[in-house]
């Protein structure tokens, strides 16, 4: 017999729809787009054949589809890790909690996460306009090191080299290293897709290292992390969601994976004056791609 999950821990809405996505166990698809931006949500389900539902609550706005007659739904996470805590634990309880018992299901449904972004590249050969795919994810958020079993998703190898390499300032959270499910990637390639490894941030300006006004605590982060290689690999671009959106699906069972736009080279000091046709571009090859 499953424990039962408790009111407070795992809140329903009075409609039956989970806490923060309004949505309920009916409303998704096993296949999930998840985006940053709100407004790139009705950008994917202009492309859709039919659309089944919209719902939105803060900056969770969500539409269910098909697509070439596959059922999709696209999911908008808002910025940063702490949201994918939200998103993707949510996501995992509309189909592997039972609602009315409150209990973990016997049978484990697995759900494929397709984050669509926009990023800033930390590689010269990586010009804006371009297409990463990340093959790992380095969080610097730290929010995997809240889960137990943190070690048995994470690439520890890795995570010693990079830390060595930087000379990790131990005032940071320890940084975590996760992958991203090969099936996906392999579903992802083509196209302008380059391959790479992303730092995921806990925020814009100081934790990727942008001076404004203020000074960051180690003004050769970037460089460093610009020349660190680690067996094939290269750290190739910053965003705030991957690393998240990796680590909790290794520990929950669902395979994911994170393709963004590069809209600006940090080496170059360039950005893109307009990403968004390219934004279109990139979503119709995920959609094509993930429905094939
Ligand atoms: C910052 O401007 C936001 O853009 C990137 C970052 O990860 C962060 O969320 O992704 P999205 O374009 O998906 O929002």
């Amino acid at each position: 017999m499953q424990k039962k999950i408790e009111a407070s821990e795992l809140i329903i809405n009075p409609d039956g729809s989970i806490f923060h996505l309004h949505l309920k166990p009916e409303d998704i698809a096993r296949d999930i787009i998840l985006v940053g931006d709100p407004g790139r949500v009705e950008l994917i389900s202009s492309l859709f054949d039919s659309i089944e539902l919209k719902k939105a609550n803060r900056e969770f706005v969500s539409c269910t589809g098909t697509y070439n007659g596959k059922r999709l739904t696209v999911v908008a996470t808002g910025i940063g890790t702490d949201n994918i805590d939200i998103v993707v634990n949510e996501l995992d309880a509309l189909v592997n909690i039972d609602f009315e018992t409150r209990s973990v299901k016997p049978e484990h449904t697995q759900l494929n996460f397709v984050r669509i972004g926009t990023s800033g590249a930390l590689q010269k050969d990586l010009p804006v306009d371009s297409w990463l795919l990340s093959e790992k994810a380095i969080g610097f958020d730290g929010l995997i090191n809240f889960y137990a079993r943190r070690n048995e998703v994470s690439d520890l190898a890795f995570e010693k080299a990079f830390t060595d390499a930087l000379n990790w300032n131990p005032l940071l959270t320890a940084p975590y290293v996760v992958d991203a499910a090969p099936s996906l990637l392999h579903k992802l390639d083509g196209g302008k897709v380059v391959r790479g490894v992303t730092i995921s941030a806990p925020g814009f300006y100081g934790p990727q290292g942008r001076e404004l006004r203020l000074d960051i605590a180690d003004k050769d982060i970037n460089a460093k992390i610009t020349g660190f290689n680690y067996q094939d690999y290269r750290v190739t671009n910053y965003e705030m969601e991957c690393s998240a959106i990796y680590g909790l699906s290794a520990l929950l069972g669902h395979q994911a994976a994170t393709v963004c736009v590069i809209i600006a080279n940090r080496l170059a000091g360039t950005a893109s004056k307009d990403y968004k046709p390219v934004m279109k571009q990139l979503i119709e090859h995920v959609v094509k791609g993930l429905t094939q």
